[in-house]
Formats: structure tokens, C-alpha cells, sequence
């Protein structure tokens, strides 16, 4: 399955010989950090309009850089959004809509980003980068799919979901204990909430140490927090922070379940900005700040319990609340202080993006659905979004199209969301000419990437591993049997 490894590995290194001495101390492209929440709601930050969670990190770097309203993922659940992130395509164009039998991978799943794309880390890494990866992977976790396999030099984290454990509280799946993975090596156990309730420091530390260690070459941090996905934990100090007053905890109680469930996502929250925090005073510290593009968002909108603003949807839907993320882009000096871009952003655009300021070269041999969004970044007049149509899959379903300000679904409703940004109103029956556009727009993202039974032309194929095991056996079975997928294991 490992087809291509060694020739790139190869490959890569020749290339990092070749530029590394060149480049040496005068290196002026900027270093990247992405900061990718899981399950966060597009009104869960004071610079998204939360009067609720404290985030004076967040909201000083809304202050210092941009705001993006319109900035989208490409799926409403993790593994897919992730595929995108990592890729910059549509995760249907890359065999990643769902895992191989559930909306995302799951232990031992036989699926996994193939080892032939080409991940927006190994570009960079070939453009001479240090590439760290610090948290939630859920790519695969069999050997090939993994991030040190997927272009990051070194990684420490979780290789799937933090609720993908033998606590979940559907018992028709078998879990085996969740692992904390250095590289390829599992290192730990989080065995429970107080080990949950660890993650975000742990990766926060992870990826300072990796910026101090790297501060001399340009790098790559990608901070995927396990925060604020269920179940929800946080340290003490956080947690009893969180039960100071300044909230509606009635509401907050209705919306997570319970009010200890609410303390935990504000406690969740709020931990989530002091890693951000943690992240921008280390780049501060070593003067990087002004050489260095930090980008904050979630991979899809919220869960329970999490606050999704204005919009319509949780994660898993496709409408706004399911899509649409809290985003913030922060590069001093080059990044407009105190800025918002209201323009259509995915992050499928990140890969382009990053790729040209690294100077890098991006793959000819394939398609990418990003797009160069720097000059709206850098805030170049008059610059509006290179993304003429954005589509919503749920799954490998083609549910709405988004041009401009129109947001029309398969079902037929049409809606205005600079108007109607919560899709309220349906005006299709005003506007005839439009929903005919749009219909146009479907179909031509049905030939060229599917919808449903409709094979795409255009798509490539998915990572398969052929013994697919999980990576800690399972808890009462033995042998080579406590190592089934756990999809595979029928109770
Ligand atoms: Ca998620």
C-alpha cells in the first residue's frame, strides 16, 4: 500500500538539500500556523459576537488581523473537512466523503487519505519547511495514512475523534482505548476525562516547543485541537473560571444538556484562546510575528451545546451553521489590523495560498479546487473572491451551491445570505433566472465531482489499506481478534 514512499521520501530530501543552503539566513517567505478548532460554532468567540466565553486572545487577534464571515469548510463533519484542508479539494475528489462504512474514519478503518496526494505539508516540506502536526489527525491511522506518512516531519496527537474511545456511549461500537501517537508510535492512553481535559494544553506545548526549535528555518505548525468536540473537559483552573457568572445559564443548560455540560464547553472554549494566546506570544517572543501567517478556524460548525450565532444548522447539515466557520487570519504588518473580509473563502484555498507565499510549486498533474486568496488576505483593493461557486456535500450528496450572496439547495429553496444570512426566506419563486443559473452550477459539479450514485469524472481514488488493525487492542478480546477495525466487530 505504501506505493509511493520511498521515491518521495527520496525526492523530498534531494529537494531540501537542494534549496536549504541557498535560503539559509536571508529566508524572507513567512512561516504558517493553522489553528483548527473541532466543532466549534460560528458564535462561540467575542470577535464572532459571543458575549458569553472570554476570548481577549481571539479578540486581540481580530484586532491585529482580519476577520473572515464568509470563510467555509468543505464538509460538516471531521474527516472530510480535514481531507480538504489538507489537499485543497473537495474531499469527494479525493475518495474522502465519508469513512469506508460511517460519515468519518474510524479505528482501524481500511480507508485513509492516499499516500499519492499531495498534502499541504509535504509541499511546503519540499519547499524546505519544518512541518509539525499537534492534535486531531483523523486521515487513517494505518501506516501510509498517517501524518508523518502525509508530509509532517514529526507529530503528536490523537490519530482520530477523542469520543472514538471505549467510554462512548454507544456500545455497538467497540472501542479500543484512545491513543496519544508521537509519529508512528503510540506513546499513551487517554483514559479518561482528566486525560481529555489535558489535550489542548498538550498539543498547545507540542507546538510552542516545535516553533522555539524551529524559529531559525521557516515552518509549518498545524495546531488541530481535540477542543471543543464531546466529551468536553477541560483543566481545573479553566473549569472553574467557567462557573463565574456573565452567563445565561438556563440557555447555555438547554443547549448542552445539562449545566455542567454547559460549564465544560465554555470551559473548552475558553482554554481554546489561551492555547491561541500561548501560540501568539511565543511568535511575539521570538519576534516571528511579523514574519508569520497564523490562521484560526474550526472544522465544522457547532455541536451540541456550542453557539452557532446567526446561522441556521449545526455541524453535520449543510446550511451556514454546519459550514460556515469563525475565522481569523493574523499576520502583522502584512494582514490589516482590526480588518473583516466579507468575500467567499474555503479552506481549500489555504493549500494555493500557502503554497505560493512559500514560493513553492503547486501540483500540475491534478486538479485542486482552491484558490490564491492572498490578495484578499493582504487586503489588496478591490480584490474579490477567485471562488465563483462553492459546493455543500453532506456525504457524498450535492445539497446546495453557493455563488455571490445566492445560496440555492437541490431541494429548491434559494436564499439571499448577505440579506438572510440565518435562511430564513426561500425567494426562489422571485427569482427565476437565478435558480436557473444555479441548477446549471449543480449539474456541472455533478459531472465533474458526483452526487450520490453519480460517479464524478474527475475524482481521484481513496487511500485502502489491506490489513487494516487498530492500533491498541481492544479491551476483553485477545489475540490478533482484539486488533478488528472496529466497524468490522459485529457485537
Ligand atoms: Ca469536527
Amino acid at each position: 500500500m505504501i506505493m509511493f514512499r520511498p521515491l518521495m521520501v527520496l525526492a523530498s530530501l534531494v529537494t531540501l538539500g537542494a534549496i536549504s543552503p541557498v535560503r539559509s539566513s536571508v529566508d524572507s517567505r513567512p512561516n504558517f500556523v493553522v489553528i483548527f478548532i473541532d466543532d466549534m460554532g460560528y458564535g462561540d468567540i467575542e470577535p464572532f459576537g459571543s458575549t458569553e466565553n472570554r476570548t481577549p486572545h481571539l479578540r486581540r487577534m481580530a484586532e491585529e488581523g482580519m476577520r473572515l464571515t464568509s470563510f467555509y469548510v468543505a464538509s460538516p463533519v471531521c474527516t472530510p473537512s480535514r481531507a480538504a484542508l489538507m489537499t485543497g479539494c473537495y474531499p469527494i475528489r479525493v475518495g474522502l466523503a465519508y469513512g469506508s462504512d460511517h460519515l468519518v474514519l474510524f479505528p482501524g478503518d481500511s480507508h485513509g487519505l492516499h499516500p499519492g496526494e499531495r498534502t499541504l505539508a509535504e509541499l511546503l516540506q519540499e519547499a524546505g519547511y519544518a512541518t509539525g502536526c499537534f492534535g486531531k489527525w483523523h486521515l487513517g491511522d494505518q501506516p501510509g495514512f498517517l501524518p508523518t506518512d502525509q508530509g509532517f516531519e514529526t507529530y503528536f496527537g490523537i490519530p482520530y475523534s477523542n469520543d472514538m474511545w471505549p467510554h462512548h456511549p454507544n456500545k455497538s461500537w467497540p472501542f479500543p482505548p484512545l491513543p496519544l501517537m508521537r509519529d508512528t508510535t503510540v506513546e499513551g492512553v487517554v483514559d479518561d476525562l482528566e486525560a481529555q481535559g489535558k489535550l489542548c494544553q498538550q498539543f498547545t506545548e507540542a507546538a510552542v516547543q516545535f516553533i522555539r526549535e524551529n524559529r531559525e528555518r521557516p515552518f509549518f505548525v498545524y495546531l488541530p485541537h481535540a477542543f471543543v468536540h464531546h466529551p468536553r473537559h477541560a483543566r481545573d483552573s479553566f473549569l472553574r473560571k467557567a462557573e463565574e457568572p456573565g452567563i445565561d445559564w438556563e440557555a447555555a443548560g438547554e443547549r448542552s444538556g445539562s449545566r455542567e455540560e454547559a460549564v465544560k464547553t465554555r470551559a473548552q472554549i475558553e482554554e481554546v484562546d489561551w492555547s491561541v494566546g500561548e501560540v501568539l506570544e511565543t511568535l511575539r517572543a521570538l519576534k516571528l510575528d511579523r514574519k508569520t501567517l497564523v490562521l484560526f478556524t474550526s472544522d465544522n460548525g457547532g455541536a451540541r451545546g456550542c453557539d452557532n450565532g446567526p446561522l441556521r444548522g449545526r455541524k453535520g447539515t449543510p446550511f451556514e451553521g454546519g459550514m460556515r466557520e469563525p475565522t481569523l487570519a493574523w499576520w502583522p504588518g502584512s494582514i490589516p489590523a482590526g480588518s473583516a473580509n466579507h468575500e467567499m473563502m474555503t479552506t481549500m484555498d489555504i493549500l494555493p495560498t500557502f503554497t505560493r507565499l512559500a514560493e513553492a510549486e503547486l501540483p500540475e498533474d491534478r486538479m485542486i479546487d482552491g484558490f490564491n486568496i492572498a490578495p484578499l488576505l493582504l487586503g489588496s483593493p478591490h480584490a474579490t473572491s477567485p471562488t465563483k461557486a462553492f459546493y455543500y456535500y453532506q456525504r457524498d450528496q450535492l445539497k446546495a451551491v453557493r455563488s455571490g450572496p445566492w445560496k440555492y439547495f437541490a431541494s429548491g429553496e434559494l436564499y439571499h445570505l448577505e440579506k438572510d444570512i440565518g435562511e430564513t426566506r426561500d425567494v426562489a419563486n422571485q427569482h427565476g433566472q437565478v435558480v436557473a443559473q444555479m441548477k446549471r452550477r449543480l449539474e456541472r459539479a455533478r459531472v465533474d465531482l458526483g452526487d450520490g450514485q453519480r460517479k464524478g469524472a474527475n475524482t481521484r481514488p481513496v487511500g485502502i489499506a489491506r490489513h487494516p488493525r487498530t492500533l491498541l487492542p481492544r479491551p476483553g478480546a485477545t489475540g490478533e481478534e482484539a486488533f478488528t477495525p472496529t466497524l468490522l466487530v459485529r457485537p
